[in-house]
C-alpha cells in the first residue's frame, strides 16, 4: 500500500509505496521537464537518498507528473548562451556523471515512461535498470540531437549501441526518428509496454522483483554489441561505411553532426564505456558551437514562437475547430481534409457533382489510409477515423462547422460566387478561409457581408507532407477568425505563419525573384543542369528549374504573373515559362517541362526547351556567383517583406521558407543567414550585382539602413 509522501522537493517528488521510493519529476513552471544544472542537483539529492535506502526503500521508479511528457531532454536554452567547445564538453561531461550514477545505484531504477522520452530523457532511461512504457500515443523514444546538430551528449552514443545494436541505434541517432512504444520495444529498447493507468503498478512490482533477484536487470553492455552478428569481426565496419554513404548522400555534406556521430560511434562501440564517453563529451562540444548548430537550435525556438497564439482582445475567444467542411475536391481539398480528419476534425468534403466528389473522396481515403496503416491503428480507431470523413454535394451539416476551408479552382469569380453561397449556409459565426495562392482575400471577403470572418489558409503541396500553413490576414479580418485558423493549422499538426494579405503571401513572394533569375540565367545561356546544380551545392533540396516541373508550369506562370503586376517595376522579367506552355509543356504533370519524363520517371534535360528559347547553353559562371545570383534576391526579397509589415518578424520569415520551400535548415533561414554572412557584405555584393545586371538587385532600404548602423536582424 502506498504511504503518504515523505517530503516534497522543488522538481522531483519522492513518494514511497511497499519500500518502492517513486521519484515524481515535474519541473515547476515550465510546460515540459528538461533536464539542467539545478534538476541535476535535485536528482542527486535523490540519489543519496536512495543510496542511505532512507524510508526502507530497496528499489526506485521514475515517473513523470506531467501528462504527455516523461523528459524533453536536456534545456535546449543552455546551448544558446555556450560560446567555447570547452564549455559544452564540460556540460556534456556533467549530463554524463548524472547517469553514471544512476546507473551505479546500489538500489534499481525503473523508469516508467508516459509521454515523450527524447535526447537527454531517453539518456537516462538508459542508465535505468530496466524500462516500462504506457501504449499510449504521446510516448514516444527518440534522439533528436542530430536534429539540432548535436550529438547525444549524455552518453546516449554509448549506451544505446550497447543496448539495442551498432545498427539500430546508429538509425535511430542520424535519423532523430522517435519510435512508439511497441516499435521500442521490438528494438529492446523498452522492456514492457503496458496500458497507461496501470504503469505505475507494474513499475513498482517490476522494481520489487529487480531488488529481491525475481527479475534481471537490463542493462547496456560494459563494451561491444548485444547483437551476436554484430561481433563478427568487420560486421560493425561495413553497418559504418553504408551508414556513411547515405548520409554523404543525403546531406551533401552539410550537416557535420551525423558524420561526427559515426566517428564516434565507429571508434568507440567496442571500446571501456568511460573511454567511449570521453569521446563522446569531446565531440559533443565540437558540434556545440558550430553554426550549423546554431542555426539549427534558431529554428526551434523561432517555430515553437511562430506557434504562439496571437493575442485576443479581452473577452474574445476563438473556438477550437471540432467540425469543418471543405469545398472543392481536388488534390488539394481531399489532402487538407485527410488531414484535418487525423487530427480528431470531423470533416464534410463537398464537391459540385458526384464524380468530382468520388474521385476527391478516394484521394482522401487512401491518405487515411496509409495514415492507418503507418501507425498501425487497431480497426476500432482506424472505423473512427474513416467516419470522420464524410462526403456530401450539399451545405447540409454546414450549420455546425466552426470553419470552412475553400480549395475550389483558382478563379476569382468562382471563389466570390462560393463565398457568398458559404454565407449562405453557415453559421454567422462559422470561419470562411480560402486556401488561395494567387486571389486577394480581401477580393473574396469584398464579397460576403460579415468580412471579418474570412481569412486565407495557404496549404503547400502535397499537404499531408509539407509543415507549413501561411495564415493570411486581411485587413478586415476579426482576431477571433484569425486565432481559430492559427489554431486549427496547430490542431492540425502544422506550423501556422501569419501573414498579411499582399500579392504571393510571403512564401511565393520570395521564391518569385529567385525563379525569375533562374529563367533569366536561362535565358543568357547557363545549361539548366548548372543553375539546379548551383542550388542544391547552397542547401536547396531541389533547383529552381526542377521546382518549376514540379510545381507545374502553369501554376508558376499564373503567380509569377501576380507578382510581375504587383512588383513589375524592379526590372527584367523572364517569358520563357510562357513560350515553354505555348508548346504544351506544364512540366511533370503532363510529362513534358524541363525535362523528359518516360513512364513518370524523369530522364534527363530536354533539349529542345533551349531550341525553344532560342539559346545556345555554353559555359557556366561559376558557382558561387551563379548561387549569389539566385539566392541574394530572394534573401532581399524576404527583407522586403518584413519591411512591408507582409511578415511581423525575422522569425517568422526564417520559419516560412524552411518549413515553405526547404531553405536549408543549416542556414537558419533568410534573416539568420543574413546575419551570418554580415549585412554590409550582402548589401556590398548586391549594388555590385545591381551594376551589373540591373535594378532587380538593388538592396532594399531596410536592409541598406540596418547595414548601416551595423544592426542584425537577431540580437
Ligand atoms: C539533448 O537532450 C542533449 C543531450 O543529449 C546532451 C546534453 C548535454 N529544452 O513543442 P511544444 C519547450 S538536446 C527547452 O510547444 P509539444 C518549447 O520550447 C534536446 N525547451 O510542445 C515550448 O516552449 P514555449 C533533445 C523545450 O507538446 C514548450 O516546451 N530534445 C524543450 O508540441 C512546449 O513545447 C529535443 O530536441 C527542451 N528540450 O511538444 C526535444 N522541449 O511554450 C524538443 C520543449 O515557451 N522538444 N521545450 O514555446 C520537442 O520535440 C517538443 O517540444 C515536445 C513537446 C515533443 C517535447
Amino acid at each position: 500500500m502506498a504511504t503518504a509522501a515523505a517530503s516534497q522537493a522543488a522538481a522531483l517528488r519522492w513518494e514511497v509505496e511497499d519500500g518502492v521510493a517513486v521519484l515524481v519529476l515535474d519541473v515547476p513552471g515550465r510546460p515540459v521537464n528538461v533536464l539542467s544544472p539545478e534538476l541535476t542537483r535535485e536528482f542527486e539529492r535523490a540519489l543519496e537518498r536512495l543510496a542511505r535506502r532512507e524510508d526502507g526503500v530497496r528499489a526506485a521508479v521514475l515517473l513523470s507528473g506531467k501528462p504527455g511528457v516523461w523528459i524533453a531532454g536536456a534545456d535546449i536554452d543552455l546551448f544558446r548562451t555556450l560560446t567555447r567547445p570547452e564549455e559544452a564538453e564540460a556540460l556534456s561531461r556533467h549530463a554524463q556523471e548524472l547517469m553514471n550514477r544512476l546507473a551505479a545505484l546500489p538500489v534499481p531504477l525503473v523508469a516508467a515512461i508516459e509521454g515523450v522520452a527524447l535526447g537527454g530523457g531517453l539518456e537516462l532511461a538508459l542508465a535505468c535498470s530496466y524500462r516500462v512504457a504506457a501504449d499510449t500515443p504521446k510516448t514516444r523514444l527518440g534522439l533528436p540531437e542530430v536534429q539540432l546538430g548535436l550529438l547525444p551528449g549524455a552518453g546516449g552514443t554509448q549506451r544505446l549501441p550497447r543496448l539495442i545494436g551498432v545498427r539500430s541505434a546508429l538509425d535511430l541517432m542520424l535519423t532523430g526518428r522517435q519510435l512508439d512504444p511497441r516499435r521500442a520495444s521490438k528494438l529492446g529498447l523498452v522492456d514492457e509496454v503496458v496500458p497507461a493507468p496501470i504503469l505505475r503498478r507494474i513499475a513498482v512490482q517490476r522494481a520489487r522483483e529487480l531488488a529481491d533477484g525475481q527479475r534481471a536487470p537490463h542493462l547496456p553492455r560494459e563494451r561491444g554489441s548485444p547483437v551476436a552478428w554484430e561481433r563478427v569481426p568487420g560486421a560493425v565496419a561495413l553497418v559504418l561505411r553504408q551508414a556513411r554513404a547515405q548520409v554523404v548522400r543525403q546531406t551533401k555534406g552539410h550537416y557535420p553532426a551525423p558524420l561526427r556521430i559515426l566517428e564516434v560511434v565507429g571508434r568507440t562501440w567496442n571500446r571501456p564505456l568511460a573511454e567511449g564517453l570521453r569521446e563522446e563529451a569531446r565531440a559533443f562540444g565540437a558540434l556545440a558551437v558550430t553554426p550549423e548548430s546554431r542555426a539549427l537550435v534558431h529554428i526551434f525556438f523561432a517555430s515553437n514562437r511562430a506557434k504562439e497564439d496571437p493575442p485576443l482582445p479581452p473577452g474574445v475567444r476563438a473556438p477550437t475547430v471540432q467540425r469543418m467542411m471543405v469545398v472543392g475536391a481536388g488534390f488539394m481539398g481531399a489532402g487538407i481534409a485527410a488531414v484535418s480528419a487525423q487530427n480528431g476534425i470531423r470533416v464534410r468534403l463537398k464537391d459540385v457533382n458526384a464524380e468530382a466528389l468520388g474521385r476527391g473522396l478516394r484521394t482522401a481515403r487512401q491518405l487515411l489510409e496509409a495514415y492507418a496503416q503507418r501507425r498501425r491503428l487497431p480497426r476500432w480507431e482506424r472505423t473512427k477515423l474513416f467516419d470522420r470523413l464524410q462526403p456530401t454535394l450539399r451545405y447540409n451539416g454546414l450549420r455546425h462547422a466552426e470553419l470552412v476551408v475553400e480549395a475550389v479552382f483558382e478563379d476569382v469569380e468562382l471563389k466570390r460566387h462560393v463565398f457568398r453561397e458559404l454565407e449562405a449556409a453557415a453559421a454567422p459565426t462559422t470561419v470562411l478561409a480560402s486556401n488561395t495562392s494567387t486571389i486577394p482575400i480581401a477580393r473574396l471577403a469584398e464579397a460576403v457581408q460579415r468580412p471579418e470572418r474570412v481569412i486565407g489558409l495557404h496549404f503547400f503541396s502535397p499537404v499531408e507532407r509539407m509543415p507549413l500553413v501561411e495564415v493570411i490576414v486581411p485587413s478586415t479580418a476579426a482576431p477571433a477568425a484569425v486565432a481559430l485558423g492559427h489554431r486549427y493549422v496547430k490542431a492540425i499538426g502544422k506550423t501556422p505563419i501569419r501573414v498579411a494579405d499582399r500579392p504571393g503571401f510571403y512564401v511565393n513572394r520570395i521564391l518569385g525573384p529567385y525563379v525569375q533569375e533562374a529563367l533569366l540565367l536561362l535565358e543568357s545561356g547557363v545549361p539548366i543542369e548548372a543553375i539546379d546544380a548551383a542550388a542544391v551545392a547552397w542547401g536547396l533540396p531541389v533547383g529552381p528549374i526542377t521546382l518549376l516541373d514540379e510545381v507545374g508550369l502553369d501554376v508558376a506562370q499564373k503567380s509569377g504573373e501576380i507578382l510581375r503586376q504587383a512588383f513589375g517595376d524592379r526590372g527584367a522579367a523572364s517569358d520563357a515559362l510562357a513560350r515553354l506552355m505555348a508548346d504544351g509543356r506544364l512540366g511533370r504533370k503532363n510529362g513534358r517541362g524541363f525535362f523528359r519524363y518516360e513512364a513518370g520517371k524523369r530522364r534527363g534535360v530536354d533539349a529542345e526547351v533551349y531550341r525553344l528559347l532560342g539559346v545556345q547553353p555554353g559555359a557556366a559562371p561559376p558557382t558561387p556567383e551563379l548561387q549569389d545570383r539566385l539566392v541574394l534576391p530572394l534573401l532581399n526579397e524576404a527583407v522586403r517583406a518584413l519591411e512591408e509589415g507582409v511578415i511581423d518578424s525575422p522569425d517568422v520569415g526564417d520559419i516560412g521558407a524552411v518549413f515553405g520551400f526547404g531553405f536549408p535548415p543549416f542556414r537558419g533561414g533568410p534573416f539568420w543567414h543574413l546575419d551570418q554572412v554580415g549585412l554590409s557584405t550582402v548589401v556590398a555584393r548586391l549594388e555590385e550585382l545591381t551594376r551589373r545586371f540591373g535594378r532587380r538587385f538593388e538592396p532594399t532600404a531596410l536592409l541598406r539602413a540596418k547595414a548601416e548602423r551595423g544592426e542584425r536582424f537577431y540580437a
